[in-house]
């Protein structure tokens, strides 16, 4: 029997609005303005006790340590830490800002993942994405991978990759949706990718990215397929595909313009799986930009334990008529039995949805209690989580704050704490 767990990424202390990502709407709109760390890791968490109250299985990745010293050093500033902070500050700010962003938070981009049921060796394959386009995210891969190797330890059941060479960017499961009749079924695995137009947005997956991840895990070429996300989809502001598109066991749910062929890929699948369910949004009830304003597809799409599935959506789709409406008109008898209305707006205002937040890993039952359990969340464990954050998360971080020694102490504290409480030393 599979059941699958949703690692979310714990909000970290450093949760900021510093406007780093080109082509993400959200991020842009909001540069300059004040987060709010500790209501942005309170809704995280109050997402994850969410899922658990639903019956599901949850897990975290944890934050990583901001500022990143290590890589502000290879730059070649000196010094002890507060000194080498202080002068990347002085003589290059935006380096300061890389290095103390949160993005890690944002765990459906940490790597992509096959299950057990799709790959040659029967293992569990996860490759640490690379993330290269944006600077504060090619950062993130070495934390990534550590805590991959940490959880996933035992190879006669996971194997851990090194990320793909950073020339072929990688955004990892946000590019990915692997559909099957149930979790634990051989399954087909699609992978998205963007083309790069002079002047555009940057297409952040690159498609020799993806076909490397389908070789080093071991995928069925007949069963692999490679689709190139719409170009009018990544100009709007769909820098991932999860953006625009969200896949769960035998169902597809997806804008009519996410793909730039919609019909060849909706062939493979039900070519696969004959008993695959579709549902595809027409433009003309929601458009490309009510779908990336309000965060529709970034929703979880979860296998409800007594059955059926629950859609996971951000409060800002309840916010927008033609969501909404939308939403309301989903039929009673759909695979959709459930919606459930969340608050990630911290999140949100930096383009992470539910969907960001989390990284899917389907396993047999029977493999839960080789996964390294200090990552593992139940109600309790969220009690002392937001006992935590309540105590140790900057409540409020302006921009000028970045550059200051309090806001790098508080974070390194904070995560020594979460360390701490987590026993992870
Ligand atoms: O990579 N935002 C993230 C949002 C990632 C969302 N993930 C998925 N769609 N799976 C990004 O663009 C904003 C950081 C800033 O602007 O300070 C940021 O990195």
């Amino acid at each position: 029997m599979f059941v699958e767990i949703n690692f979310d990424g714990l909000i970290g202390p450093s949760h900021n609005y510093a406007g780093l990502s080109l082509g993400n709407v959200a991020s842009a709109t909001n540069a300059g303005t004040e987060s709010a760390p500790r209501a942005a890791a309170l809704q995280g968490i109050a997402k994850m006790r969410h899922l658990i109250g639903l019956g599901l299985h949850q897990g975290i990745l944890l934050p990583h340590d901001r500022p990143e010293v290590g890589w502000l050093r290879s730059l070649g500033f000196t010094g002890d830490d507060d000194a080498l902070c202080a002068a990347a500050w002085r003589e290059d700010p935006a380096l300061l800002r890389n290095a103390m962003s949160a993005s890690a938070m944002w765990t459906a981009n940490a790597a992509t993942v096959s299950p057990a049921p799709d790959t040659a060796d029967g293992r569990c394959h996860l490759s640490a994405a690379n993330l290269s386009t944006m600077v504060h995210r090619s950062i993130e891969w070495p934390e990534t991978e550590r805590q991959l190797r940490q959880i996933f330890a035992d190879e006669r059941y996971f194997a851990v990759h090194a990320p793909v060479p950073g020339c072929f960017g990688d955004e990892g499961a946000a590019n990915f949706m692997r559909m099957a009749a149930q979790h634990g079924e051989p399954g087909v695995e699609i992978f998205v990718y963007g083309e790069q137009r002079p002047g555009g947005f940057p297409a952040r997956q690159h498609r020799r990215a993806s076909e490397a991840v389908a070789r080093r895990h071991g995928l069925d070429p007949d069963r692999t397929y490679f689709a190139r996300q719409s170009d009018a989809a990544i100009q709007a502001g769909a820098f991932h595909n999860d953006v625009v598109a969200v896949a769960n066991e035998r169902v597809l749910f997806a804008h009519a313009e996410a793909f730039a062929d919609p019909a060849a890929l909706y062939d493979f699948i039900l070519a696969k799986l004959p008993d695959a369910s579709i549902i595809e949004v027409p433009a003309d009830r929601v458009s490309l930009a009510d779908a990336i304003g309000s965060y529709l597809f970034n929703s979880q799409l979860l296998s409800l334990p007594e059955g059926g599935m629950a859609l996971i959506v951000p409060a800002e789709c309840r916010e927008n008529k033609a969501v909404s409406g939308w939403l309301d008109s989903l039929p009673g008898n759909s695979s959709i039995r459930q919606i459930h209305v969340l608050d990630v707006r911290e999140s949100m205002r930096n383009g992470g949805g539910p969907a960001c937040l989390r990284l899917r890993i389907a396993v047999d039952k029977a493999v839960l209690p080789v996964i390294d359990q200090r990552y593992m969340v139940d109600e309790r464990k969220c009690d002392a989580l937001e006992r935590l954050v309540e105590r140790y998360w900057p409540a409020r971080i302006k921009p000028d704050d970045l550059g200051m020694a309090e806001t790098w102490a508080a974070c390194r504290r904070a995560r020594g704490v979460l360390f701490d409480l987590l026993e992870l030393g």
